[in-house]
């Protein structure tokens, strides 16, 4: 299979997930701006919507959508069960939820504070997102969002949130997040995962990550620097 993806976009939580699980999958690069893949394809005829993550199937079938792609993996694979429960099972349920609510809460209104087009709407934006966070610092049950497993949410806010030192999102606010931010950022597949995509941790406690070219080109040390 073939993932799709941007350096440290959204895309690192299925390639996480699939190092998780040790789903064999080829890293297809896109250009952000050109839309050309590293294979040469025009990106649009693959996603029409030109964003990443895409998932192409062995047999050519495309998904698309982060929370969609998340649980075709786990729903694929032999280990699948540790990181989605089996359908029936309402844990599986609280994990989509879960999907539900970073994609649709934090992950859409943390891009837009990526992108200067928004700049008049930032800080009212900031403010929901807070609340938002606030409301996840809560949820955590335990080391992971549902308790003990490391499921497909919890990497993909664990991607989300990777983002808060561009957008000027003080996790520290957040007692229980920087924890959680240290605690994925050690496990052996996350960090294969993170190393894949060329991202070396930037800050103090290792726990958030940028493309290592952009670190070292503009020597930051403990300072955010756009992925
Ligand atoms: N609804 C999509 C959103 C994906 C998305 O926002 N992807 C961003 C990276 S995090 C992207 O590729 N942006 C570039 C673009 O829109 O051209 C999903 O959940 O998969």
């Amino acid at each position: 299979m073939k993932l799709y993806m941007h350096a440290a976009a959204c895309s690192l939580s299925p390639h996480i997930i699939c190092r998780e699980l040790e789903v064999d999958i080829e890293l297809i690069t896109v250009d952000r701006k050109t839309h050309r893949t590293s294979e040469g394809d025009d990106y649009f005829s693959i996603n029409g919507n030109g964003y990443v993550p895409a998932l192409v199937l062995d047999d050519g079938k495309v998904l698309t959508e982060g929370p969609a792609i998340a649980q075709f993996l786990a729903d694929s694979s032999p280990d699948g069960r540790r990181m989605l429960p089996e359908f029936g099972n309402f844990a599986r349920n609280q994990v989509q939820s879960l999907l539900n609510f970073i994609t649709s809460e934090l992950h859409k209104p943390m891009a837009m504070l990526f992108n200067a087009d928004y700049a008049t709407a930032h800080d009212a934006m900031r403010e929901v997102v807070h609340k938002r966070l606030d409301w996840i610092n809560g949820r955590l049950a335990g080391p992971y969002l549902t308790g003990e497993d490391f499921t497909v949410a919890d990497a993909y806010l664990f991607v989300c949130l990777n983002w808060s030192p561009w957008i000027k999102i003080d996790l520290d606010r957040f007692p229980a997040l920087p924890a959680f931010m240290k605690r994925v950022a050690s496990r052996p597949a996350v960090l294969t995962a993170l190393s894949e995509e060329g991202l070396m941790a930037f800050d103090a406690s290792g726990s958030f990550f940028a493309p290592a070219a952009y670190i070292q080109s503009a020597g930051y040390v403990g300072s955010p620097v756009r992925p």
